[in-house]
């Protein structure tokens, strides 16, 4: 597959401290998708680095939800919410971007979930499903129309914002060796790949882009 460096653009989702080892919501392997993201980004000119982004009170945190764990699911403001540990608190280390990840060419960096009682899976729209983050103005300001995804997690936050890219009419190409997914629920990641390539979402591997 091949890069178009003016109409499309590289989304760079969450590869933030806490969801590598050691982290807070670790992924497994999370780590390992900065290798392949790090020989990606010189091919764009569009980079977007996302940061999940929470206040310490926030709504998906199972420590703010006395009587609950985390993994359990709750409703909260008429919508289904996961609870999580702790996670990407606002000014945190676990927050910060994961050493080694290139982060220096990036144009924007877009911070989601940092309003207290709605949580963002997606880098395009609130898990409302209708509060926009304004990536999407940026994009199209831009004339891009292609939209490159890699980080965590593959069925979670690249998830989301892979099927929101699609409704929305961007052309949309997940880097398989680029993701990784938390699979909680087990089967989660088949599930979302399944999902994705219904929408008529691409998948490449790294190596195999021009
Ligand atoms: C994410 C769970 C909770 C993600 C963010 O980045 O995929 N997952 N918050
Ligand atoms: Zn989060």
């Amino acid at each position: 597959m091949t890069i178009d460096a003016d109409r499309g653009a590289l989304l760079v989702v969450d590869v933030q401290n806490d969801f590598c080892p050691g982290g807070a919501l670790a992924v497994p392997g999370g780590d390992e998708v900065i290798g392949p993201i790090n020989r990606l980004i010189p091919a764009f000119r569009h980079v977007v680095l996302s940061q999940d982004w929470h206040p310490a009170d926030h709504v998906s945190f199972a420590s703010n939800w006395p009587g609950h764990a985390p993994y359990e699911l709750v409703e909260a403001e008429g919508i289904q919410q996961l609870l999580w540990p702790d996670h990407c608190v606002q000014g945190s280390r676990g927050a910060e971007f994961r050493a080694g990840l290139d982060a220096d060419r990036a144009s924007l960096v877009l911070r989601k979930g940092a309003r207290s009682r709605l949580d963002s899976y997606s880098v395009l729209f609130e898990n409302d499903r209708t509060t926009k983050t304004g990536l999407d103005g940026w994009l199209r300001s831009l004339g891009v129309e292609e939209l490159w995804l890699c980080g965590l997690a593959s069925d979670y936050c690249v998830f989301y914002s892979a099927m929101d890219a699609r409704k929305l009419g961007f052309g949309v190409v997940v880097v398989r060796d680029a993701v990784r997914g938390v699979d909680l629920p087990p089967g989660g990641v088949d599930r979302a790949f399944e999902a994705m390539r219904g929408a008529g979402v691409r998948f490449v591997e790294s190596g195999h882009v021009a």
